[in-house]
Order: structure tokens, then sequence, then C-alpha cells
């Protein structure tokens, strides 16, 4: 486990590009434990799920196969998931990003199956979960496989956005909200590949983007989204169930 504070440089770069790569801060054993979980959680969830919630959670490009396109709120559902997104080297880092209190409001894994997984286009997070103070949220995406080039690793703007951009989402595609072309042109998104076992944060504002995956392993990653304790969810773009809320203990 590597040291869990931010050097006051690496705290200039999250505040300048709005997001920041901390290589190898979970061990291979404990990701693999997640990912054990994660084989088991999925199967049973395959095997239970309704044909109307099929469009939201399967990817739609495999017609002779059931390839599942993510998961929700693994923190409150798994507890290998939620030790991960409550661990004291996590929210270390966390409260000196957010400087006070946070916890889980919503958590999910992106799955991206092998040749299967789609892309995630470019869309930031705020407008998602429209909080009443755009610095109150923050995602940790974990690596769980290598998010490589070919297999649809993240790419970000590397400046700080201090607004919420117009999105929409396709019709068929009602879980992919995403920033409406006209405005793509003056954002520069570069790609970020990361090893399992590393995390990225990125402020709710900041655009990312992941491409499908090409590759013949899966890319699979978990991203814990936190809230800012005194902050609220006042315009959301999509719902969240604060039932499913995770506190650090
Ligand atoms: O893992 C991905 O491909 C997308 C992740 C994402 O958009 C997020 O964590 O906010």
């Amino acid at each position: 486990m590597s040291t869990s504070s931010f050097t006051v440089k690496e705290m200039e770069e999250f505040r300048r590009t709005g997001h920041i790569t901390r290589r190898n801060l979970f061990d291979r054993a404990m990701i693999q434990s997640v990912l054990e979980d994660l084989d088991v959680w999925s199967k049973q969830f395959i095997a239970e799920l309704s044909p109307e919630d099929q469009q939201w959670y399967l990817e739609h490009d495999t017609p002779h196969r059931k390839a599942l396109r993510k998961l929700d709120h693994p923190a409150f559902h798994r507890e290998r998931f939620r030790s991960l997104a409550t661990h004291t080297s996590l929210r270390d880092l966390i409260q000196q990003i957010m400087g006070s209190p946070c916890h889980v409001f919503f958590s999910q894994v992106f799955m991206k199956p092998p040749e299967a997984g789609s892309s995630k286009p470019v869309h930031q997070d705020n407008f998602y979960f429209g909080p009443d103070d755009l610095d109150a949220t923050l995602t940790v995406w974990i690596a769980l496989d290598d998010a490589t080039l070919t297999n649809g690793c993240l790419h970000y703007c590397n400046q700080h956005q201090h607004t919420v951009l117009p999105h929409f989402a396709p019709e068929n595609e009602p879980y992919n909200l995403q920033i409406d072309p006209t405005h793509l042109d003056h954002l520069e998104l570069t790609p970020t590949p990361i090893d399992s076992g590393g995390v990225s944060f990125h402020h709710g504002n900041t655009p990312h983007f992941s491409n499908a995956n090409h590759s013949t392993t899966s890319r699979r990653a978990v991203a814990f989204h936190y809230l800012r304790n005194d902050a609220t969810l006042t315009d959301p773009g999509l719902n969240y169930d604060s039932a499913m809320r995770v506190d650090f203990v």
C-alpha cells in the first residue's frame, strides 16, 4: 500500500486539471478478493435479471450471450467493495481533497466485457448528480483490471471546468447522458492508462469518457461517488436512492 496523502504538487495538479491518479494504491490480494466476489455477484445478478432491466444492465450488441455492462451500488450491497470504499488510505486522500467529511451516495462497477464493452461518451458526473454545490462531489475510480488504450481506459480533460455543460441521452441509451457535441470542440481529452489497483480521483465537473473494449480481456473498474455530508443532490439527471448511502465508520 502506498502513502495515503497527496503532496502539495499533487493537490495543485488536482485543482488545475480536475483529476489525479494514484498508482498501486491497492495490492493484488485486495483486488483479487474483490474480483472473486464480483464473479459470484455477476452470475447471480444475470440469473435473476428481469426482462425490463436487461436493456439497462446488458451490453446491446451481444445477441447470443448476456454480457453484463454494469452493476449498481457495490459499496452498499457487497462487503468486499464496501471495505475498498471505506478503506483508511482512501478516506485520508478523499478528506484531503474535499476538506470535510463525505459519504458514498452511489457506486457502480463498469464491466466492459471483452470485445463487447461499449464506450462511455464524454460527460461530467455533476450533470448526473446535480449537487447544490459543484465542489461537493468526487469520483474515485479504481482499476480492477489493467485499463489500457485498447480495452477502454479513461480519457480526461486536463483543465478544471467551473460549469456543467448541457447534456443529452440517446433514446435507446437513457443511461448514457453525454455532453452536447456542439460543446466538445474546445475540450481536449487525453488517455490515462492505469494498472489494476491504481486509482484515479476526479472532480464532478471533469469531462471524461472511455472507448469500447476492443481487446480479448475484461476491463473492469469500480467507481465510488462521494458527496460532502453537508451537501445535497438537488437537481440529479438520474435517480439516486439515499437509502443506499454508505458512511465511513
Ligand atoms: O469506467 C468507465 O468506463 C466510465 C467511468 C465513469 O464514467 C465514471 O466513473 O464516472
